[in-house]
């Protein structure tokens, strides 16, 4: 295969979880930002990716479908993956692979590598990990052989945060060097008008409104966020929307029940996109068991929203204590009530607004894209020499 550059118009596979993940939002925007460059994208995955939107010039989408053969009680969707994953990049001449994910991305990438090389195509696998992959799967004794395998045998790695390096490197036995490629917004995207009917909706007298966005998973602990509102709430009129869905969301319900507070908290569901209701959010309350990143606190921050966290994983790269928000222990939503109220008192809230914006300005797609075109680059000439 003849070398590439960053500067010429390179193939590019995208393997991602289509869901609402960031990681799966993280490679979507990549990839639309590459196509927008006059790149070819192929997205490869089981569904269509949340963000991916209506046609794109440069966007190809290829849907992974598992056969439901009786014999199958587990369908072998990394298997399936990885046949799809070679025939992309034979019929489309893919020049590389891009994988968001450890389990099954990177290990289904690096064994197409393998397949591929056999009829002499050298396609190089750039893995991106991005949180419990390996915060959570790497203290998985029966994870722990694959993922090390796949991250060792991929041509490059990256990680969304230097703490997430860190965990990698602590949790599996890596032999290659790790890159930090922060996660990024477009702020383009946020320069629209909020929603103020549907804020108002919500807070007809003008209350601040506060926010949680996540998959209500387990490690978000989202009655925490109810802990915290309820807290608030006896101290102050404020609203609190709840936007997302998963399997802690019967236990946050209940605890609304609970400390009675139901009428001021409003469970949204899923929403594709979290912009609408961020720009009309006053506070993000995020306070995480674990973050590898935070995708949501920046995108926040990009609305001029500050943001309460819990001070783990990677967030503490993204949220700046008492500037753009707070940081604090898992699971003191004491302190982060008292945050909050210090927050939103009328002299402090436009001064943490303007800085969370500003913050959220050093992560852009603008900065992180050449970063990606130079891996990709080097990862090329790495296969090619
Ligand atoms: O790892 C996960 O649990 C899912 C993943 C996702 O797809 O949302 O989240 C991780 O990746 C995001 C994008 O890089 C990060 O912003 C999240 O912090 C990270 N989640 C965790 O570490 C819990």
């Amino acid at each position: 295969m003849s070398k590439s550059s960053a500067t010429s118009v390179l193939r590019i596979g995208i393997v991602c979880y289509p869901t609402f993940g960031g990681s799966g939002v993280v490679a979507t925007e990549l990839g639309k930002a590459l196509a927008s460059q006059g790149h070819e994208v192929h997205f490869i995955t089981y569904n269509q990716p949340v963000r991916l939107g209506s046609f794109q010039p440069g966007v190809y989408y290829h849907e992974v479908e598992v056969s439901k053969y009786p014999l199958f009680e587990y369908p072998p969707y990394e298997l399936v993956l990885t046949s799809k994953m070679v025939e992309v990049v034979q019929t489309h001449e893919l020049n590389l692979l891009h994988v968001h994910y450890a389990i099954p991305h990177a290990s289904a990438a690096v064994n197409a590598k393998r397949i591929l090389a056999e009829s002499g195509r050298n396609v190089p696998v750039i893995t991106t990990l991005h949180g419990t992959d390996i915060t959570l799967l790497g203290k998985d004794a029966s994870f722990k052989p694959v993922i090390t395998h796949a991250i060792n045998t991929s041509d490059v790695v990256t990680t969304v945060s230097q703490s997430l390096k860190n965990d990698t490197e602590r949790l599996f036995e890596v032999s290659k060097d790790i890159e930090v490629v922060h996660n990024f917004v477009s702020p383009r995207h946020y320069e629209r008008r909020a929603d103020l009917e549907f804020r108002s909706k919500l807070s007809p007298q003008g209350k601040p409104v506060l926010c949680h966005i996540s998959n209500f998973r387990p490690v978000k602990r989202v009655t925490d966020v109810i802990e915290i509102f309820a807290r608030i709430r006896a101290r102050m009129e404020v609203a609190l929307l709840m936007v997302g869905d998963g399997p802690e969301r019967p236990h946050a319900e209940a605890r609304c029940r609970e400390l009675d507070v139901v009428d001021d908290v409003l469970f949204l569901g899923k929403v594709k996109n979290p912009i609408e209701p961020l720009l009309i959010s006053d506070l993000l309350l995020l306070p995480s068991e674990t973050e590898s990143f935070g995708l949501v606190a920046l995108e926040a921050m990009a609305a001029s929203v500050p943001v309460i966290s819990s001070n783990v994983g990677g967030l503490p790269e993204v949220n700046v204590h008492a500037e753009t928000g707070f940081l604090r222990d898992v699971g003191d939503v004491d302190a982060m009530a008292n945050d909050a109220m210090a927050i939103l008192s009328p002299n402090a809230l436009a001064d943490f607004k303007t800085r969370a914006k500003a913050r959220a300005a050093e992560f852009t797609i603008e900065s992180v894209l050449p970063r990606y075109l130079e891996i990709y680059d080097r990862a090329l000439q790495q296969v090619d020499s």
